[in-house]
């Protein structure tokens, strides 16, 4: 049989002519950033390599400063994005306050409607240990009239994101991405430099048998959620339980998983940090963003994270995410 071969690219621009008042804009957006995440995966397989290469500390064999892949992945994307001509304001995990874009990127065209946010490299303590990392992101349309993007415009709730999606790099480099119509998967294969639709419309299980959580923080949660987490180890087969735990410890890498086999991931809020330490513009809401349009759920434990109103840009929340049936008795437990 032969095998129809999808490009991303292909993909952005069938979806965009369902809507025939589209310019485009969104979708060059959306190459862009699968390019520099192309180049982010690069570096991110060398970076084994140059531990093997004698690489120490912070200096490389010429004698350069060598900088950590984070920072390597915030430059990239932002140096990408912001001569793009497609923003008018970036914000990302590494950078205290958003970056608006300067009207000489802009050339004669008007500054434009969007904004990004992104986290360049989420779970970047695992490198060394060559445990899947990624590149989250979200983008919205400016509420400001012109000009330069504006901190309402990096503000808003996550129901206003026109996209979202991310990047990971791993076993293979895998770019989800959902523009609020369904949820879908590209490979990129290394031979072409293309990422390859490899999964149309992913929709996630109602109900799972696997959850995810630093359960070395117990002692830490509220009699509520250590009442759940015990719910779920207990031996019950009529109820499916016991769950299995799976935690990588990088969101992207756990998200991922559960998107596709079924799960609920939790980084609930705790005595010692009330909010938990994910944070709400560039890791919970474009997940949230892609967990519903994949039929799962996100919340804080009271609210659904999508109408979470933005104060910081980078404030913290809890969350909990995936299988729509395990975070709604997540809900009812924290609530009881
Ligand atoms: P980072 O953005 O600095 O990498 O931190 C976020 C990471 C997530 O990828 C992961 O889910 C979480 O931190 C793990 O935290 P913990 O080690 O407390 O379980
Ligand atoms: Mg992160």
């Amino acid at each position: 049989m032969l095998r129809k071969f999808t490009t991303l690219y292909r993909h952005i621009i069938d979806e965009e002519r369902k809507y025939p008042e589209a310019t485009g804009e969104l979708s060059d957006l959306l190459a862009d950033i699968a390019l520099a995440c192309k180049i982010i995966s690069l570096e991110v397989n060398r970076a084994g390599l140059i531990d093997l290469m004698g690489i120490t500390g912070n200096e490389n064999v010429h004698g350069e400063q060598v900088k950590k892949l984070d920072e390597y992945a915030h430059d990239t994307l932002v140096r990408a994005m912001e001569v793009s001509g497609h923003l008018c304001a970036i914000a990302s995990e590494e950078s205290e306050n958003f970056i608006p874009v300067k009207e000489k990127f802009m050339g004669n065209r008007p500054m434009s409607k969007y904004i990004i946010h992104f986290d360049p490299l989420d779970g970047s303590s695992n490198i060394d240990a060559n445990i899947s990392i990624g590149t989250i992101f979200s983008i919205y349309k400016r509420v400001s009239d012109s000009g330069p993007g504006t901190l309402e415009d990096c503000l808003q709730c996550g129901t206003k994101q026109v996209a979202a999606g991310y990047v990971i790099y791993g076993s293979s480099t895998i770019m989800v991405y959902t523009t609020g119509r369904g949820v879908h998967g590209f490979t990129l294969d290394p031979t072409v430099g293309e990422f390859l639709l490899f999964y149309e419309n992913i929709q996630i299980p109602k109900r799972s048998k696997t959850y995810s959580i630093n359960e070395g923080n117990y002692s830490k949660w509220n009699q509520e959620l250590k009442n759940y987490v015990d719910d779920l180890k207990s031996v019950d087969s009529s109820r499916r339980r016991p769950y299995s735990a799976r935690y990588v410890g990088s969101l992207v890498a756990d998200f991922h998983r559960n998107l596709l086999y079924g799960g609920i991931f939790m980084y609930p809020g705790d005595s010692k940090n009330p909010n938990g330490k994910l944070r709400l513009l560039y890791e919970a809401n474009p997940l949230a963003f892609i967990i519903e349009q994949a039929g799962g759920r996100a919340s804080d434990g009271k609210e659904r994270i999508l109408d979470v109103v933005p104060l910081d840009l980078h404030q913290k929340t809890p969350l909990f995410i995936g299988s729509e049936e395990d975070v709604l008795e997540l809900e009812r437990f924290l609530s009881n």
